[in-house]
């Protein structure tokens, strides 16, 4: 049995060929100098199959989850990869081949596996009391140990929720540390139920709502503020009938209605209200806030489905290139008998990965740093088409002030997310600096850019020279100190 991935898109190239590495380097190179207050760690995380797909081909939001820590002290960078242990990822290990079929559908996989969580941990690495949670949204957190990057495995937080979907995207609340999360299809495959939780800093569950989506959709990102939660439900609609029948999890059904349920924190859900607006693709939410009776919720949103693999069944797909891309602003007045959401439009051009400064969460804000993509500066005669998710600038947003200052990696670069790190415990808001991954797509190289938020445009203060290549990654996160146990 021989190792051989496809040549399909999702498995070749600079950015999506399988990097597969595990194992610690000390001492990165360093061109330029580690700013002094940077001491802590960036983890982030990749998927990033460890054996070719058993159907041939693959998705790239199926891939095993392969976690990095950077660590910075005194100047230096030390780096560490270590692949989540999932369940999945033991098994396929075992038997030296992959043993899950489509994309989150059970009854595609091999029958040797059946029952075993098919969870990949592959979307967010998040730190909360003392552990790391390698997070996928169709199953339970696993646990890792923040120091060796070992794997303790699936997270119940020690008994206090069901075996239940928990999302990659879970909030902390500034105010009191709490992680706000909450799980989709949380009654069953297909199901339109959500779960809603909150853990107090230490761990301990302290709420726990039940309710029901309109229609069972994908919802990756919610959104929190100091009294309310916010569900976008768009319309990626999954069926079960279709699942049985080995088709895929989710379609692209535009003719639902994108709609927004807003619910109070401290309630039983019976409260929650729902808000429409027209259909539009979102993935990811950078901030919201209250304003008196109004709510107002920020996030990147196209005007058509960019996630090629949840196509419409039966019709052609469009093409993402016609599509309008922008930071919107919704706002939803619950003083109003009206049940639209209004718009805004925040900053008018292809935007993704947003992240704010994790003090103002839920809070009103200016400061936002987000990836962006401006065709005209990418090498396209010489490169050819770019591969999927490619974003070209790094962009620091002042949503205020409606002001951007952006970086281009160069012409035949790309990022990864960037992270936002304050400079210390008293900066104001949004004055810290921007770590993101750089992809070069013509040497196949990757380096950690390390950009001051005051001179974006200036370019890199450090950019720190990896001697692996990095695989396109999803969500990670700063941690301060050296001790992740306090975080
Ligand atoms: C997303 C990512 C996922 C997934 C579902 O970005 C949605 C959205 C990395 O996996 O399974
Ligand atoms: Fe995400």
């Amino acid at each position: 049995m021989t190792v051989k991935f496809p040549s399909t898109p999702d498995f070749v190239g600079a950015l999506y060929a399988p990097s597969r590495f595990e194992g610690s380097i000390r001492d990165l190179e360093v061109e330029g100098e580690i700013p002094a207050e940077l001491n802590g760690t960036f983890f982030q995380v990749s998927p990033d199959p460890a054996y070719p797909p058993m159907l041939g081909d693959d998705i790239f939001f199926n891939g095993d989850g392969a976690v990095t820590a950077f660590r910075f002290a005194g100047g230096h960078v030390d780096m560490q990869r270590r692949y989540v242990e999932t369940d999945r990822f033991k098994a396929q290990r075992a038997a030296r081949k992959s043993l899950f079929g489509h994309y989150r559908n059970p009854y595609t996989d091999d029958p040797s596996v059946a029952g075993l969580s098919g969870g990949t941990a592959n979307t967010n690495i998040v730190p909360f009391a003392g552990k790391l949670l390698a997070l996928k949204e169709d199953s339970l957190p696993v646990a890792m140990d923040p120091d060796t990057l070992e794997t303790i495995g699936n997270w119940d937080f020690n008994g206090q929720i069901g075996n239940t979907p928990f999302t990659a995207h879970p909030k902390r609340d500034p105010s009191n540390g709490s992680l706000l999360a909450f799980g989709y299809e949380a009654g069953g495959l297909a199901s339109r139920d959500v779960v809603y939780y909150e853990f107090s800093a230490d761990g301990t569950k302290r709420r726990e709502i039940w309710i029901e989506a309109p229609y069972a959709s994908m919802i990756h990102d919610f959104a929190v503020t100091p009294n309310f939660v916010v569900f976008p439900i768009v319309p990626i609609t999954a069926d079960g009938d279709r699942m049985v029948a080995g088709g895929q999890h989710f379609e692209w059904q535009d003719d639902l209605p994108f709609q927004f349920g807003v619910m109070r924190r401290d309630g039983d859900g019976s409260d929650i209200r729902w808000f429409t607006a027209p259909a539009c693709f979102q993935a990811h939410v950078l901030n919201a806030f209250e304003d008196g009776h109004r709510i107002h919720l920020d996030m990147p949103s196209s005007s058509g489905n960019i996630f090629q693999f949840v196509q419409k069944i039966g019709a052609p797909a469009p093409a993402p290139h016609t599509f309008h891309f922008e930071l919107t602003r919704w706002t939803f007045d619950r003083a109003s008998d009206g049940r639209d959401a209004t718009r805004q439009t925040l900053y008018d051009a292809p935007c993704e990965f947003p992240r704010c400064d994790d003090r103002v969460v839920g809070l009103p804000y200016r400061h936002a740093v987000m990836l962006g993509c401006d065709m005209s500066l990418y090498a396209i005669d010489r490169l050819g088409p770019p591969p999927w998710q490619f974003f070209n600038q790094l962009v620091h947003i002042d949503v205020v002030a409606g002001t951007a200052e952006t970086w281009c990696g160069g012409d035949a670069e790309c990022f990864q997310e960037a992270t936002f790190v304050q400079r210390g415990e008293n900066a104001p808001e949004g004055d810290g600096y921007i770590l993101a991954l750089l992809n070069h797509l013509e040497t196949h190289t990757t380096e950690l850019v390390i950009l001051d938020t005051q001179r974006v445009d200036a370019g890199p203060v450090a950019r720190v020279k990896l001697p692996v290549r990095m695989r396109m990654s999803l969500h990670g996160n700063w941690v301060p100190g050296k001790n992740i146990a306090a975080a």
